[in-house]
């Protein structure tokens, strides 16, 4: 068997069309366009790129946005201070602060200080916990991006047995309460797979779909995965390549070459799971935008 390519960047340039028309819609109505305030602390090389990609997605749906870039050094006091601001400016209808932070700062803290109503990252415990509980809620960019992409090439998930490395708070731990709810796209029964499994070979290798969101490069090799396996690589890791202008090249967590020969579908990196996390992004901040998800805002 030889996987169909799940083609992210196609299907994240589609939900990109739906988000521009929607926007001409709103904005026809008499409204102001949405506006996302992106907060980057420091100048960590992948978050500038991911900064620059969100700013690049928001120009093309019409969607108005603006980076404010804050030293490395800034205290956690004076940050929160920022983001109050913007929780409570009524021009501001999303608020995201690029991840990972420097060390002395608390992403907690951080998180929790964003206004759930304007929390288009779906980060906050508000939204975390509505997930969980399947209310509405601002639902995590990349997980939520995944199952668009099941729902697109309409791969079933009801009832398949799903398997997730990783268990960070905002990829695979959200990742798994999606599959698992019993809802419409959901209904998978789920592992969860982390640095403290033991045999890592013995989950993998029942998965039906295997998502890997573990950050470590060609993790999962093709002897770990059951022929015809559905296989989600969230990873995107820099390698050093000295063939390449950058110096560096992406790889995912998957061994893509040699899974792809046992898998029915694989999503590539780059151009798999990247591009539909900025295209959820653009649909969050739409919704937050139109006060969709919190009405009373
Ligand atoms: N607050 N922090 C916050 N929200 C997020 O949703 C993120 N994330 C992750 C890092 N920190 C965050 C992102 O935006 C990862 N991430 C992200 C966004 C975009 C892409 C990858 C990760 C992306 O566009 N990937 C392209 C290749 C990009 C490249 O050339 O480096 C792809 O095709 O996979």
């Amino acid at each position: 068997m030889s996987a169909e390519i799940i083609d992210g960047k196609k299907v994240a340039a589609l939900m990109r069309d739906g988000v521009r028309s929607d926007v001409e819609q709103w904005v026809q109505k008499g409204n102001r366009a949405p506006f996302l305030q992106v907060i980057l602390v420091g100048d960590d090389p992948a978050s500038v790129v991911y900064t620059g990609t969100k700013t690049k997605a928001c120009k093309d749906v019409g969607i108005e946005t603006n980076t404010l870039v804050l030293q490395d050094t800034i205290s956690a006091r004076e940050l929160k201070e920022v983001i109050t601001g913007f929780n409570e400016d009524d021009s501001v209808d999303g608020i995201l602060v690029q991840m990972p932070l420097p060390s002395h700062l608390s992403k907690y803290d951080v998180i929790e200080s964003i206004d759930h109503r304007k929390d288009v990252d779906g980060f906050h415990p508000m939204n975390v916990g509505r997930l969980s509980v399947d209310q509405p809620c601002f639902r995590s960019c990349t997980p939520a991006g995944v199952m668009e992409l099941f729902k697109h090439y309409s791969i079933p998930v009801k009832s398949k047995h799903a398997v997730v490395v990783g268990a960070s708070n905002i990829v695979g731990s959200p990742m798994a309460v999606m599959l698992s709810r019993e809802n419409a796209s959901g209904k998978a029964t789920t592992t969860i797979c982390h640095k403290y499994t033991k045999d890592l070979t013995a989950h993998t290798i029942n998965a039906d779909i295997l998502i890997v969101a573990a950050g470590q490069p060609h993790l999962i090799k093709p002897e770990m995965v059951k022929e015809g396996v559905v296989v989600i690589d969230v990873g995107i890791n820099r390698v050093a390549d000295e063939k390449s202008e950058k110096g560096y090249k992406l790889v995912g967590d998957v061994d893509f070459e040699a899974v792809r020969k046992k898998a029915s579908w694989i999503t590539p990196v780059p151009g798999g799971v990247g591009p539909m996390t900025v295209a959820m992004l653009m649909k969050n901040t739409l919704l937050a935008a139109k006060k969709s998800i919190y009405p009373s805002n």
